[in-house]
C-alpha cells in the first residue's frame, strides 16, 4: 500500500522495520513501516540501503526541481601545489549555523528552499534523528565523480549519520578500509534509494563514486548531515 494522498511517496508494508516514520505528507496512518532495509553486513561500520525509500514519480520531480533551482558551484581543490576543478557540481544549504569545509574550503549555507526543507523533514522523521545541512552533489554525466573519503570531518562529530539520497542515474558506490587500497564492497545507488550511514562507518571505511566509460545521465546526491560545531 502506498501514501493514500500519493503525495509523499512512502511504500507502506507491514513487514516490521527498526525504522519507523509518520508520514509526513498525508498523516493517514500514525505510523508507517518502511519496506524492508538491506542490512549491509561489513564490519565496523553500519549501513543500510533502503532501495525504494522515494516512490518513481516523486523521485522524477524532486530531480528536475533540484535540477532546476540550485545555483550550483564547481569549488576548486589544491592537489600537489596545484587548483583543480572538483570533479562535478555542489551545493550546500542548510541552518545558519551549518558552516561546513568540504573539497578544503569552508562553505556558508545557502538558505533551506521550500523542497529541500520537505525532504529533511521526511529524513528526520524516517531515521527519528536531526538534521542541519545537505550537501548535493550533481554528476552531469559518468565522468563526474567523487575520489575515495570518508565523511569524517571534526564538525560532524563522533560517528556522523549520513543520509544520502540518490536521484537519476545509477551509479556504484565502492567501499574499502581505510588505509587499503582493495575495494571490498560496491553498490548500486538507484532512483530514489536511500543509504543510510552511521556508527563507526566513517573511521574505518573510505567510499567513492568512480568516473565511468559507460553512457551515463544525470545523478544527484543529497547527503544529509547534522553540523555539531560550526567549521
Ligand atoms: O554521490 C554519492 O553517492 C556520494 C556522495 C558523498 O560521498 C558525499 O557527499 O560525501
Ligand atoms: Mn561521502
Amino acid at each position: 500500500m502506498s501514501c493514500p494522498a500519493r503525495v509523499c511517496g512512502w511504500m507502506c508494508r507491514s513487514e516490521p522495520r527498526t525504522i519507523m516514520a509518520k508520514c509526513t505528507a498525508c498523516f493517514a496512518e500514525p505510523v508507517v513501516s518502511l519496506f524492508p532495509a538491506t542490512d549491509l553486513q561489513l564490519p565496523d561500520a553500519e549501513l543500510e540501503l533502503l532501495g525504494r525509500w522515494l516512490a518513481p514519480e516523486m523521485a522524477d520531480l524532486w530531480l528536475q526541481q533540484l535540477l532546476e533551482q540550485t545555483p550550483w558551484q564547481q569549488p576548486h581543490v589544491r592537489l600537489y601545489g596545484r587548483a583543480h576543478r572538483v570533479p562535478r557540481l555542489v551545493a550546500w544549504y542548510g541552518d545558519g549555523e551549518a558552516g561546513y569545509r568540504y573539497s578544503g574550503l569552508t562553505h556558508q549555507p545557502l538558505p533551506w528552499t521550500a523542497l529541500l526543507a520537505e525532504i529533511r523533514a521526511r529524513l528526520v522523521a524516517t531515521l527519528g534523528q536531526p538534521l542541519n545541512g545537505v550537501l548535493l552533489n550533481y554528476y552531469r554525466d559518468g565522468q563526474d565523480s567523487m575520489g575515495w573519503h570518508s565523511d569524517d570531518e571534526p564538525e560532524l562529530g563522533a560517528n556522523p549519520l549520513i543520509a544520502s539520497l540518490n536521484l537519476g542515474a545509477t551509479r556504484r558506490f565502492d567501499l574499502r578500509r581505510k588505509g587499503q587500497s582493495r575495494i571490498e564492497h560496491s553498490l548500486w545507488l538507484e532512483h530514489g534509494s536511500l543509504l543510510v550511514m552511521r556508527g563507526p562507518t566513517q573511521h574505518y571505511w573510505q567510499h567513492q563514486v568512480a568516473k565511468t566509460r559507460s553512457q551515463c545521465a544525470p545523478r544527484l546526491n543529497l547527503t544529509f548531515r547534522l553540523i555539531r560545531s560550526p567549521a
